[in-house]
């Protein structure tokens, strides 16, 4: 099948998986075209089946805003008709599905009726897309995209409550490509980001408020107090420049590496003992699905759909959101047994076994082939 992907090319979740599947849906035989605004940051592999279309926005003195809306549903038209692209699947509601509504009508005048999957996030859906500027657009583009799916049951939920929904949603949950992820690294670096005693502890965000980052630095600073350990800080966001402030407020700042965003995930993870993700919502949390498959436990909060994820007891702990104290505890419990520990790694590295992308990958080829089948025949 030839399938466009749109999505954002950034460091953030949906762009990975977005990314991702579209890598693997290539080697299982797909044509792939990404439609987006620059390269997607984990697309290393352009081959014959994987074909990259930039949209720009040229700038125009007269516009405050650059239409960018306008320019992705112009060029999915172009795109669509130059390569015979049977199928759009764009991920983030916002402006994705709504852009690509509008190529569908553009292109139905010239009789192409071009399938729409869309897939729902997170915030799309729970912070931005609810808002009322937003929710008349959001509600109208998911009720018009021929298929919808959403990463976990807690984001389908969260959909059906806050918006008057009058699609199926198939919950497709995020995945791992094991071929992909590299987790036996026998370089891996440990001495030099810590003493031998020292236990490893590590975060990976876009630094958001939804983050909870000033939960990450006090759950590291109880630790701290307790058990030699060092805190690894990955990714760039609005909320860095108050973590480091708070770092050194709390006198940690030398135990505290500040990375910025990264391309070697797999390489720090492959030295962390432990994940911290205390995030106020989270519709699945792919971080910590990514650190549990390198065999990193993961203290979370049970917001959202990390509970489908992270298990109680078994890959980690769940507490409350801001929940620090009760964090810390479960994080101390971990890391101050070396048998746990090493029971609490193997853990995180079956459970995320269940999330293999060879279970995922062909549940969204069975949707294109139902949606393409109820476009040809006019449903
Ligand atoms: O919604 C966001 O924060 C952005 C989005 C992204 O593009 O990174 O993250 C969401 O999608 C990820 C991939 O499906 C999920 O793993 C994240 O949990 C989700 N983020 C939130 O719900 C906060």
């Amino acid at each position: 099948m030839k399938i466009g992907i749109v999505c954002y090319p950034t460091f953030g979740g949906s762009g990975v998986v977005a990314t991702e599947l579209g890598l693997a849906l290539s080697k299982r035989g797909h044509e792939i075209h990404f439609i987006t605004y620059s390269q997607p940051v984990r697309l290393d592999l352009l081959g014959s089946n994987v074909h990259y279309h930039e949209v720009t926005v040229p700038e125009y003195p007269l516009f405050l805003y650059q239409p960018y809306e306008l320019a992705l549903s112009s060029k999915l038209v172009d795109m669509v008709k130059l390569y015979g692209i049977e199928l759009l699947h764009v991920h983030y509601a916002i402006p994705h599905a709504y852009a690509a509504y509008m190529a569908k009508m553009m292109l139905l005048e010239e009789g192409i009726n071009i399938p729409i999957v869309t897939t729902l996030h997170g915030t799309d859906i729970t912070l931005v897309g609810s808002h009322p500027f937003y929710k008349p657009a959001v509600t109208f583009s998911i009720n018009n995209s021929d298929a919808v799916t959403s990463v976990s049951q807690s984001l389908k939920d969260d959909t059906l409550r806050l918006f008057d929904i009058k699609k199926e949603i198939d919950v497709v949950p995020n995945f791992i490509d094991f071929s992909r992820h590299k987790s036996d690294f026998t370089d891996c670096q440990r001495d030099a980001m810590a003493k031998d005693d020292e236990m490893i502890i590590t975060h990976i965000s876009n630094f958001r408020k939804v983050k909870n980052i000033p939960d990450v630095v006090k759950i590291f600073y109880n630790i701290q107090q307790k058990i030699p350990a060092k805190l690894m800080m990955v990714g760039e966001g609005p909320e860095k420049a108050e973590a480091e402030k708070l770092c050194k407020k709390l006198d940690i700042l030398d135990k505290v590496v500040f990375f910025g965003n990264s391309h070697e995930i797999d390489r720090i993870l492959c030295f962390s003992d432990l994940f911290l993700l205390p995030s106020q919502t989270e519709s699945f949390g792919l971080a910590a699905l990514e650190a549990m498959s390198s065999g990193v436990p993961v203290i979370s909060s049970n917001t959202g759909g990390i509970p489908e994820v992270n298990i109680q007891g078994v890959s980690g702990f769940l507490s409350d959101v801001n929940d620090v104290e009760d964090m810390s505890k479960n994080a101390i419990y971990i890391l101050s047994d070396k048998e746990r520990l090493e029971t609490f790694k193997l853990n995180a590295t079956r459970e995320s076994a269940k999330f293999a992308i060879e279970n995922v990958v062909p549940q969204y080829e069975a949707i294109y082939v139902r949606t393409l089948k109820n476009c040809l025949v006019g449903k």
